[in-house]
């Protein structure tokens, strides 16, 4: 269970997801790791989140993520920013 009085929300983390969708789940999995606060938006059968999200993103795939209003792109580019040791600093400007 994710325990919400331990999460960090200095910076604002947006999840575009869809349901059974591994890469969602293994994006929020690391977030959830770090204790980070996201909100998710899930696009099944909205297509007009989806619209949305390719509008503001380029990309059709989920996840995608926005770090204080960036997108940075999907689950590998999130992984990828981590081992770059690029991800806490992202999250932990406001
Ligand atoms: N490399 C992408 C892969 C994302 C991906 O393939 N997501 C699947 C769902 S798990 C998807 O959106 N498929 C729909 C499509 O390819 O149009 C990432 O790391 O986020």
């Amino acid at each position: 269970m994710t325990d919400h009085a331990t999460m960090k929300t200095i910076a604002k983390v947006t999840i575009y997801s869809s349901n059974l969708c591994g890469f969602c789940f293994r994006a929020k999995r690391l977030l959830d790791s770090k204790g980070i606060a996201y909100e998710e938006i899930n696009v099944d059968q909205r297509n007009d989140l989806r619209q949305h999200m390719m509008q503001i993103t380029g990309r059709r795939t989920v996840p995608q993520i926005l770090i204080n209003g960036d997108a940075i792109g999907g689950c590998d580019e999130l992984y990828l920013l981590d081992r770059q040791q690029k991800l806490d600093p992202l999250l932990a400007a406001s």
